[in-house]
């Protein structure tokens, strides 16, 4: 969670019709463009470093640049999303990894979406869902071996997007995460905290160095992370919420 630097890119106009699992109406361009600027503003003041990437109007979800590649300090991974109308996000996000990292591998078979991968100190533990296959995440153990780092295959709750829907690192030692996925027992290890009942989407906040980024919609989990210490700072997603995006979703990190 100490990051020196985060790659976003801007909302094309296009973003509104973003892929989402149930329709609540599509999320209006200027909201998206307020609360992703709000992001980029919040998370420089966090202490990194921040490139902007150019918005993509062939691809409407391209905002969530966690999901086409996987980035660490010693290299990056590009990924396979298993959206058909998010493949060629990969592409585009390639040239860029390749100027700012020495070394870039390819997922060379399967399906895998970066939103569907926590990284932790000792392992990178990769959710199952409707977009990583077990291919995928097979082949991603793979490539992870070879930056050193060793990868594990957990399940994703049904009906799920990503793994990282339900969970976030907020420190070496604790996760915050939902009662569905806690459940599963992947946790094993680590303290969890619990995201109150109906506010499950809050699950996805973002530490960032000393503060903890949480969803605004979401007071009761904000009131629960501050009373365990944390430096809790709110953050608008209502409209990018409406395409089951988060905070995590929206930046590569390293
Ligand atoms: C999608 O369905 O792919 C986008 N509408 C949302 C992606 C959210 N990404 C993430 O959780 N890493």
């Amino acid at each position: 969670y100490r990051f020196d630097s985060f790659i976003v890119r801007t909302p094309s106009s296009s973003v509104v019709n973003g892929l989402r699992a149930d329709d609540r109406g599509n999320p209006t361009y200027a909201g998206v463009l307020a609360e992703h600027a709000a992001y980029i503003h919040a998370v420089s003041r966090a202490g990194v470093e921040v490139t902007v990437l150019p918005p993509l109007e062939a691809f409407p979800d391209s905002i969530f640049v966690e999901d086409p590649a996987l980035v660490f300090p010693e290299g990056a991974i590009l990924l396979r999303p298993g959206a058909p109308t998010r493949a060629g996000e990969t592409a585009e996000i390639a040239p860029v990894l390749k100027r700012l990292f020495s070394s870039v591998l390819d997922l060379p078979r399967g399906y895998a979406d970066g939103g569907d991968v926590l990284t932790t100190q000792n392992s990178v533990m990769i959710g199952l869902s409707a977009r990583t296959n077990r291919e995928g995440a097979e082949a991603l153990i793979e490539s992870l071996a070879r930056l050193g780092r060793k990868g594990e295959i957990v399940e994703t709750p049904k009906d799920v997007l990503h793994f990282k829907t339900d969970c976030s690192l907020l420190d070496e030692e604790t996760v915050l995460t939902t009662e569905r996925l806690e459940r599963s027992g992947v946790f094993k290890g680590f303290r969890t905290l619990l995201v109150p009942a109906g506010e499950e989407a809050a699950a996805n906040a973002l530490r960032v160095n000393d503060v903890v980024f949480v969803g605004s919609d979401y007071p009761r989990t904000a009131e629960l992370l501050a009373a365990k210490g944390y430096d809790v700072v709110p953050l608008r997603t209502t409209e990018i919420g409406k395409i089951d995006a988060g905070l995590s979703c929206m930046s590569l990190r390293w």
